[in-house]
């Protein structure tokens, strides 16, 4: 059965959202979208596709009388189905959408309403592609992950950071105190967990201020630049910008710092207001409640690499990709390591379109004349991100020590992201110091190609790593 066969089944207002025939949906006037659709009791895969097709663009359950000519010219249109996995792609005039460059626009059409409709019992947006002519009206990342290399001068391996934990409950001044053992250890990099706000225990301003006393004295100590991202996730604009700009004017030098957004929970109008407001600094999305969108076994919703690459579009500097499994958190490297891969190149293929990221494309005679004279010069295209969407780190992170970092590079083949690592470093018996210690070891013997059981011999904060997590920490 093809869906072809289906066509005769559909009433007119169906009619009106299908084109099993469109000439070429990669010509840059649609952004496409693939879902995993599996119709409810009442229709067919093909009528339930056109009934999402007309709710995520100018329809609704009936054809209206005041639809005119132009609106017509917007509908959305299901141009193919798999129909052995029931995989629906869907063609989206990019004119349907804000000119204002707005992620949160288009994640109210196809992340919206439809996963509301009563005649769909799985719906799950599985990959989009942009069209290189939308991409330009998008912000992408400012301040990058190769920005945050620069000012910490490290480049051969990942940027290696902690979350602090208990989650919640210290004071200021003792969350100030794990901040700088963990640097004093060797970490490069502490954030705020995601739940941190302004709470009566750790008042913000305090925070702000002792993080930053805790800094400038480990950065005396240990002569290495440190970056700290807090959270800036508020109850309104006007509270988070304010946020930002205490940070601001504490003091921190730029690049020391970097803004975390909940982006799940705060929303897309917020990372969009911080890359707008503060291109130089590194917006990092974290995405708690991803997992109600995102997991495996939810029928509807929709992946991580759709997550993930929204993020960039919107300008994230760097947003969480999960553990690939690897960690406590669900995920597997079909998933994770397909949206960190997604997000970290100009071209690559997702779950169902190949996405080219760049505003010049191959074609452009421009760019062939520029490339040719950068043969000579390998000065113009070392840095791509001239040519479109700059990268988007992806944030490794949950349920991670320093015996899975090795484990977790191999899966990504890449060190190109950042991770952080919570009770990975804050559960030892003699505290942070030692397990950031720890974790930096980990990733010299990575670097030195050594098995970390052989490079423990002689370093005792890995052994004693690998005897809490590979002996004692499996011992509920
Ligand atoms: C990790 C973490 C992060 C998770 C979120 C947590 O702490 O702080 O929020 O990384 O998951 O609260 O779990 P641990 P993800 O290292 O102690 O697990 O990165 O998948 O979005
Ligand atoms: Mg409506
Ligand atoms: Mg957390």
């Amino acid at each position: 059965m093809q869906a072809k066969d289906l066509l005769s089944t559909l009433n007119d207002h169906q009619l009106a959202y299908v084109n099993l025939d469109l000439p070429n949906p990669k010509n840059g006037d649609y952004m496409l979208a693939s879902f995993h659709l599996v119709p409810g009791k009442n229709l067919n895969i093909l009528q339930a596709a056109c009934e999402v097709s007309a709710e995520s663009s100018t329809g609704t359950n009936f054809l209206v009388q005041t639809e005119t000519a132009y609106s017509k010219l917007l509908n959305a249109l299901v141009y193919d189905i798999d129909m052995k996995d029931n995989i629906v792609k869907i063609a989206y005039p990019r004119r349907l959408f804000d000119r204002g460059g707005n992620v949160q626009n288009i994640m109210t059409y196809i992340a919206g309403n439809i996963f509301g409709m009563k005649e769909i019992s799985a719906l799950k947006l599985l990959d989009v592609r942009f069209p290189p002519v939308m991409l330009e009206q998008y912000d992408g990342p400012s301040y990058t992950l190769d920005d945050m290399r620069k000012y910490l001068n490290v480049y051969d391996r990942p940027i290696l950071g902690t979350i602090v934990k208990p989650k919640m409950g210290l004071s200021s001044a003792e969350y100030a105190e794990v901040c700088y053992d963990f640097r004093v250890g060797g970490g490069d990099f502490v954030k705020n967990d995601e739940p941190q706000a302004d709470q009566d225990f750790c008042p913000y301003d305090k925070m702000v201020a002792h993080v930053k006393q805790a800094m400038d004295k480990a950065v005396k100590e240990t002569w290495h630049k440190k970056i700290h991202s807090f959270n800036v996730s508020s109850p309104d604009y006007d509270t988070m910008i304010a946020r930002c700009e205490m940070i601001r004017n504490a003091g921190f030098e730029p690049g020391s710092y970097a803004f975390l957004i909940d982006g799940t929970t705060a929303g897309w109008m917020a990372v969009q207001t911080l890359r707008r407001k503060y291109p130089d600094v590194f917006i990092h999305f974290h995405r708690a409640g991803h997992g109600a969108f995102t997991r495996p076994e939810n029928p509807i919703g929709y992946s991580v690499l759709v997550l993930s690459k929204f993020a960039r579009l919107a300008g994230a500097s760097g947003i969480h990709t999960g553990t690939a499994g690897v960690g406590k958190m669900a995920g597997s490297p079909g998933e994770d390591i397909t949206a960190a891969d997604e997000i970290l190149h100009l071209f690559k293929s997702g779950h169902t379109f190949e996405q080219s990221w760049a505003t010049i494309q191959m074609n452009d005679e421009d760019f062939v004349t520029i490339e040719a004279l950068d043969a000579k010069n390998q000065e113009i295209l070392k840095d791509d991100s001239w040519r479109g969407i700059k990268k988007c780190c992806p944030i490794i992170s949950g349920g991670l020590n320093p015996t899975l970092l090795k484990p977790f590079i191999d899966l990504m083949g890449s060190v190109d992201f950042i991770t952080t690592m919570g009770a990975g470093v804050h559960a030892h018996p003699r505290g942070t110091k030692v397990w950031a210690t720890a974790l930096i070891q980990a990733c010299e013997a990575y670097k030195a190609g050594i098995d970390i059981h052989e490079y423990a011999k002689n370093h005792s904060e890995l052994a004693e790593a690998i005897e809490f997590f590979e002996k004692k920490g499996k011992k509920k």
